[in-house]
């Protein structure tokens, strides 16, 4: 699968960031049927859908269209479309990723506390499930606590849930504001762990007992290429994998089988030294989740109980 070179749709893109990868390979990896990628996003095209003016990034483009090829190209069935922050909460481009998608996408909003109760039920028809809570300081500017709980307050009626996204470093000070929060919440990336502390040190059991003591979180076992500090490896002639992130994402699945999510994060936003294939990460999938029924959770039930319960319940 190839596509057209990424382009910017007239902005500058951020120096030194890296397109997504023309070209994965097809995985070997055969996914459950309904499989879902929990986590990825679109980006403009810039010239449709113009970058923020607060963004801390420019991306490339990063199409619906373009998307949606790489979803059947892997094997996935569906996507969750998640706000990126180089839109702000401008959420026109996700939406009408939605809209274009023929229900085989739901997407994850960012809004303020402005938004009004009509504009918060167009997203909801369009497919928005939840709402996006960034705290990572490279990307955003702080939003006061205030705010976002109120937001949260808003969201909880229709059964939307909470993405949150911080470093593990941050977990301690923000602990008391997650645990507040009156809805589902769903973690990025396993809360941004230092993969060069042990699995078994103090920041990861951290996170885990925030997962054990709270079974209203989520955890996406996510960004292995994010990460990564040693880069991908293969052993013994296997494909390349990110060795020094296996075992987090292992700890994770093995506790909390039906509270994980798994997601390319194509297109891949900042990085700068490495850009994934996508058909390797789809590999990295056999690592982490080596049983199919373990798959079949991580990939089809577990998405499907939280983005499309009703064809999960025949609702
Ligand atoms: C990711 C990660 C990143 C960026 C964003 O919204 C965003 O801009 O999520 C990142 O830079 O770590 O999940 O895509």
């Amino acid at each position: 699968m190839t596509h057209d070179k990424p382009t910017t749709g007239g902005f500058t893109k951020t120096a030194g960031w890296l397109d997504w990868y023309n070209g994965p390979t097809k995985p070997t990896l055969t996914l459950p049927a309904g499989a879902v990628d929990a986590h990825c996003h679109v980006f403009g095209p810039g010239d449709s859908f113009p970058y923020a003016e607060k963004r801390k990034y420019t991306p490339c483009d990063a199409s619906k269209d373009q998307l949606f090829a790489l979803r059947d190209h892997l094997g996935f069935a569906r996507n969750v479309i998640v706000q990126a922050t180089c839109h702000g909460a401008d959420n026109s481009a996700m939406v009408d990723a939605l809209h274009s998608s023929g229900g085989k996408a739901r997407g994850v909003a960012t809004v303020d506390r402005h938004i009004t109760d009509a504009a918060l039920q167009d997203l909801h028809d369009a497919g928005v499930r939840g709402v996006r809570f960034n705290f990572v300081k490279r990307l955003v500017d702080f939003t006061p606590k205030d705010e976002l709980l109120e937001i949260a307050n808003r969201i909880k009626p229709l059964g939307w849930h909470i993405v949150i996204y911080f470093e593990a470093v941050d977990l301690p000070e923000l602990w008391d504001f997650f645990t507040a929060l009156p809805t589902t919440v769903v973690v990025d990336h396993m809360g941004r762990p230092d993969v060069t502390q042990p699995v078994d040190g103090p920041e990861f059991a951290l996170f885990e007992r925030f997962m054990r003591e709270h079974p209203n979180v989520w955890s996406k076992v996510t960004c292995p290429e994010r990460l990564s500090v040693a880069g991908p490896k293969a052993l013994n002639g296997a494909s390349p994998t990110y060795l020094d992130v296996v075992p987090f994402a292992q700890r994770l699945i093995a506790q909390f089988p039906d509270r994980v999510l798994w997601g390319t994060d194509w297109p891949h936003p900042n990085l700068k030294d490495h850009m994934p294939d996508d058909g390797l990460l789809v590999e990295f999938i056999a690592q982490i989740a080596p049983d199919e029924a373990t798959r079949q959770k991580l990939l089809v039930d577990n998405p499907m109980n939280l983005y499309w319960p009703e064809e999960k319940h025949g609702a």
